[in-house]
């Protein structure tokens, strides 16, 4: 199955959580990295009194369910660092989110697949187009059409 990943940190170094992330990512069982965005700078979303974020998306074909790529990608966030805190939108050292699973829509206590943020959130239409311009979501929009729809609210590719 083909599934996208969203990954963001803002604590903790970020550039290198989300380099160590996708060196992770590709160690993944029954799984191959397939393609991954570069890295963006992004404004936080949420409460403002936190650093700026860095996100990317990395592609994947995999033969775990979407519920043991949920474990996995739990494990990868816990081994940098990655604390439950209180704070609802707080910073992150790391966060892994499947923003698609194929085609599958998915709904249960643990997993909303398409990513209920997804659809508005510039930091994950626009390094997602990078690697995947012609997607077309499960209900049928174009992803072209959604990130033409959203502003870039100052996000930007880092060159390093
Ligand atoms: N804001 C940005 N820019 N990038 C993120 O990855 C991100 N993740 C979050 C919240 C706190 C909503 N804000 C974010 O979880």
């Amino acid at each position: 199955m083909i599934s996208y990943i969203a990954i963001g940190s803002n604590q903790a170094t970020p550039i290198k959580q989300a380099r160590q992330a996708i060196v992770a990512l590709k160690a993944l069982p029954r799984t191959q990295l397939i393609n991954s965005s570069s890295l963006y700078s992004s404004a936080p979303m949420g409460p403002q009194d936190q650093p700026d974020y860095v996100n990317a998306v990395a592609q994947l074909d995999t033969q775990l369910s979407a519920l043991q790529l949920l474990d996995e990608l739990q494990k990868i966030e816990l081994s940098q660092g990655r604390e439950r805190k209180a704070k609802r939108w707080g910073p992150r050292t790391l966060d892994l989110d499947i923003i698609l699973y194929g085609n599958e829509e998915i709904n249960n206590a643990r997993l909303t697949i398409p990513h209920y943020g997804m659809k508005v959130r510039e930091f994950v239409l626009y390094p997602l187009l990078e690697i995947a311009e012609n997607l077309v979501l499960p209900d049928g929009t174009a992803l072209s059409k959604l990130a033409a729809q959203c502003d870039k609210n100052g996000l930007i590719i880092i060159n390093d």
